[in-house]
């Protein structure tokens, strides 16, 4: 089974919603047939991409065999060596919509935001649109309290350093133009992704907006989010972007 086996769309689509999964086998069926409700429910015209990293379990089986109920769905498998931002970019790289949807396969993200992300980058022509879990409070109580450390820190850093004045930085449920985001010659492997999109996104004068939303908690499978692999990459993409900014 691989992905040249797969049918290219026929007709054209308007959201790429792409899906990194490492080890997702438990959460897929179930997360695919909620974006079928969401997708006959407001008629959207959508591919979902599933992004696997060769995962030990049936990640990639579980993605390819519903593509036969699903026609939105395709299932990729992306060579090592693994990492959520290699995931995403590969996903950029072969997604044929107009706008790009990043989300979790761990059912964590409120999905109905995806037709307010619409109305963002399609219609009103934003570069990048986020799901901020700090607009409200009662959409961060539910977020550990070292995560909110961390994001505090690096959020007040963005924007002590660089400027960039959103207050959800490094979720990495969002939409984006894809064509912009192509132009921004991404270049993370890992979580960092998701500040790197942002902060260049800042940096070349995107247009950035948030929407308000809360994230919900893994019920199934492992994180894989680990602090102390991941830190590097989140200070490297914050350096550069200081760079970056001196430059421009
Ligand atoms: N393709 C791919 N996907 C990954 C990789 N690492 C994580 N993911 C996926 O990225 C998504 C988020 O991963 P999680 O481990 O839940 O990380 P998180 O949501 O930031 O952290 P928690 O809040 O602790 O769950 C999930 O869909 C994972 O399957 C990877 O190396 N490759
Ligand atoms: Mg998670």
């Amino acid at each position: 089974m691989d992905e040249g086996d797969i049918p290219e769309m026929n007709e054209p689509v308007d959201i790429s919603i792409i899906i990194p999964c490492l080890n997702e086998e438990q959460n897929i069926p179930q997360l695919v047939h909620k974006l079928d409700t969401l997708i006959r429910h407001h008629n959207l015209k959508v591919e979902v991409l599933v992004v696997d990293d060769c995962s030990d379990d049936y990640t990639f089986r579980e993605a390819f065999i519903l593509q036969k109920d699903f026609p939105f769905l395709r299932a990729l498998h992306k060579g090592l060596p693994r990492g959520i931002g290699s995931a995403i970019r590969y996903g950029i790289d072969h997604a044929q919509g107009r706008m790009g949807v990043v989300i979790m396969g761990d059912l964590v993200d409120p999905l109905g935001a995806i037709v307010e992300f619409q109305n963002k980058i399609i219609k009103e022509g934003y570069h990048l649109s986020l799901l901020s879990r700090y607009l409200a409070p009662e959409d961060h109580k539910n977020i550990p309290l070292s995560y909110k450390f961390y994001q505090w820190w690096y959020r007040f850093l963005c924007r002590f350093l660089i400027g960039i004045q959103v207050k959800d930085i490094t979720y990495a449920f969002r939409a984006f133009n894809l064509d912009w985001v192509r132009s921004l010659n991404l270049e993370s492997s890992g979580f960092e992704i998701s500040p790197e999109i942002t902060i260049k996104t800042h940096l070349r004068g995107g247009r950035i907006c948030e929407i308000k939303g809360r994230q919900g908690r893994r019920m199934q499978g492992e994180s894989k989010f680990l602090f102390s692999k991941e830190g590097f990459g989140y200070a490297r993409v914050l350096l550069k972007g200081i760079f970056m900014r001196r430059r421009f």
